[in-house]
């Protein structure tokens, strides 16, 4: 065997894009697309960042792509909307060096707060988008991208899907080739999008794509796999390894760029075979152009829009062949919770007590949403809370929001959530807003941003005060309250709420599970001293369970001591054993 590897698609990906030379890398993390860069920035030869939001990471792989070398900007789905304005406009630009732009999408949702669907984006876009069904297709594909983009003269998206990026396949590893750099050349009527330029360059975009549509029909990638004519199936991506496992003998055509689509070599596939099938996850893409052209073909007719497909569901649907070898078993419901020592339950059981509604956003914080705690009321995409809250304001007067905070978390503040706070200020809001400072990007798994003075590649850096960027944008009302003093939090939330003027309250305390944080130690139950109130229970800590005859027990396996059930006793029945280490 050659030199080969096992790795993970997104890994793939990242040495992908290192062979192909790419010279810069930009993102911000977003499951199921984090390991992209977490991986990239273990080249050295490869300049890699976590930029504040997804917007940012592609401007700064434009910027390298105008100055002449390969770059890349890697993001979740959703990142591609916050991303959208720069990707609409340098698809009319172009590229100098290789620009790609690879994009994570989740069907079935298993971290994420929709289910859209890239390559609707990037049709809107006029961008092409190429789509790996394993990891080494996503290692070659991603090369590919990089060439492409310089051929066609435009931004490639690579797609991906959870199952992809997160599944294991052997890939070969070859040489890093760096193309030269291309000097720089001024090139206003290329780079400079003003209406005069962008209306010839808009022009060239749709010429650009009918040119990749032709040679769609024989590129390598879109490949005929010829067997028993009864079924043919068009599919892409990992959908046609389930396609491969569920109908072994059927016809398959397998498109590897799946915008633009190859018209004549799907007008020939489908001429060759008696029954066409299209199966795609999420969207109908594919189907309704291969209908609009007058195909006959089956499609959403008998396949879900929603979530991820498998062989299994594939045999049901085409062949009627129930295979799930598995009686359905019932099994308990295990929602996601928040994790025993986490500092944002405690800002939330102080919320809870004071019945005030959070208009929420993105992250593990999310979780105030659910029982016991239900304190977050709305979640729409991340730094929303704050404006939401903002436009319940305006829409009905200060006294309305009285019971009401805005929740983000560090990460999320400095990802979007900083421009809806400074529209507060220009526009008088009275609200209050909790920004909850675990100095981490929690929910995605630890990655560092602006705030926690360390890059992606882990070296030192200076790292922005929360507090003094709120300062800075004219609040006079600022404060940084430990999240465990909850007596403390409780009396700032009550008189911050009550304030009729704008207040912003950091909400501190790192991330119990962050490599650096020592447990301050282990709580116990005193079974004799309780009384059954149940107030320990409220929070809804994991480590903590309620014995038949009412008394509790602590998991010492899972408890870190954080002592917020200690502190909600009232009849000392909870004991604490410090952690010597501490
Ligand atoms: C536009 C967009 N980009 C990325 C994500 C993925 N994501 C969800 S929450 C989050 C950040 C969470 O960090 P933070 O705000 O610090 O809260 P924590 O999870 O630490 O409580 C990220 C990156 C997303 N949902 N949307």
């Amino acid at each position: 065997m050659g030199n080969t590897k096992i790795m993970l698609g997104n890994e793939a990906i990242a040495r992908g894009a290192y062979e192909a030379g790419v010279k810069v890398s930009a993102a911000y993390p977003g499951t199921p697309s984090t390991e992209i860069s977490e991986n990239i920035v273990k080249y050295d030869e490869v300049y890699a960042e976590w930029s504040p939001n997804e917007k940012v990471a592609l401007e700064v792989a434009i910027g390298a792509s105008l100055a002449g070398v390969r770059s890349m900007a890697s993001m979740k789905h959703v990142g591609l909307n916050v991303a959208s304005d720069p990707l609409y406009t340098v698809s009319y630009i172009g590229v100098s060096g290789g620009l790609v732009v690879v994009v994570a999408d989740d069907p079935g949702l298993y971290s994420s707060q929709n289910e859209q669907d890239t390559r609707m984006i990037a049709r809107a876009a006029m961008v092409p988008v190429l789509e790996p069904s394993d990891s080494e297709e996503a290692r070659v594909f991603t090369k590919l991208a990089f060439d492409y983009s310089e051929k066609y003269d435009t931004p490639v998206i690579v797609r991906t899907t959870t199952r992809l990026s997160h599944s294991q396949g052997v890939v070969n590893l070859e040489d890093r080739v760096c193309p030269i750099d291309i000097p720089y050349e001024r090139n206003m009527r290329k780079n400079v999008m003003m209406p005069g330029c962008a209306k010839a360059r808009h022009l060239y975009v749709e010429e650009r794509l009918k040119n990749m549509a032709e040679d769609a029909n024989t590129m390598e990638i879109n490949r005929t796999e010829y067997n028993d004519t009864s079924i043919g199936v068009i599919t892409s991506g990992i959908e046609y390894q389930y396609v491969k496992e569920a109908l072994p003998n059927a016809s398959v055509l397998k498109l590897g760029l799946v915008h633009p689509l190859p018209k004549k070599l799907i007008e020939e596939f489908a001429s060759k075979v008696d029954k066409l099938y299209i199966v795609e996850e999420l969207e109908p893409v594919i189907e309704e152009q291969v209908k609009s052209w007058g195909i006959k073909a089956i499609g959403k007719e008998i396949f879900t829009v929603q979530g991820e497909y498998s062989s299994n569901m594939l045999k049901k649907a085409i062949l009627g062949v129930d295979e799930t070898y598995m009686d359905p078993v019932e099994v308990p419901a295990r929602p996601p919770i928040l994790c025993p020592g986490c500092p944002h339950r405690s800002t939330y059981s102080v919320l809870k007590k004071l019945k005030i509604h959070a208009a929420g956003d993105i992250g593990c914080y999310t979780l105030g949403a659910v029982a016991p705690l239900n304190v977050v009321d709305t979640t729409v995409c991340m730094g929303a809370s704050i404006s939401t809250l903002h436009g319940m304001e305006k829409a009905k007067g200060s006294e309305y929001i009285k019971d009401w905070v805005a929740v983000i978390g560090d990460s999320t503040f400095l990802h979007t959530g900083v421009n809806s706070l400074m529209n507060m200020v220009y526009n008088k809001s009275k609200a209050t807003v909790m920004i909850l400072d675990n100095s981490t990007t929690g929910m995605t798994g630890h990655q560092d941003h602006a705030a926690t003075g360390k890059t992606l590649k882990g070296e030192e850096t200076p790292a922005i005060s929360i507090y003094n960027l709120c300062k800075s944008l004219g609040i006079e009302h600022v404060y940084e309250v430990d999240v465990f003093d909850v007596d403390e939090l409780e009396n700032v939330v009550k008189r911050e709420t009550a304030r009729d003027e704008l207040s912003v309250i950091i909400a501190l305390s790192p991330c119990a599970l962050l490599k650096s944080y020592v447990p301050k130690g282990l709580c116990h139950a005193i079974p004799e001293k309780c009384k059954k109130c149940g107030q320990c229970l409220v929070p809804g800590c994991p480590a903590i369970t309620k014995n038949e005859d009412g008394t509790i027990s602590i998991d010492d396996t899972l408890c870190n001591g954080c002592g917020l059930c200690m502190k909600r006793c009232k009849f000392d029945a909870i004991g604490f054993t410090p952690n010597p280490k501490k």
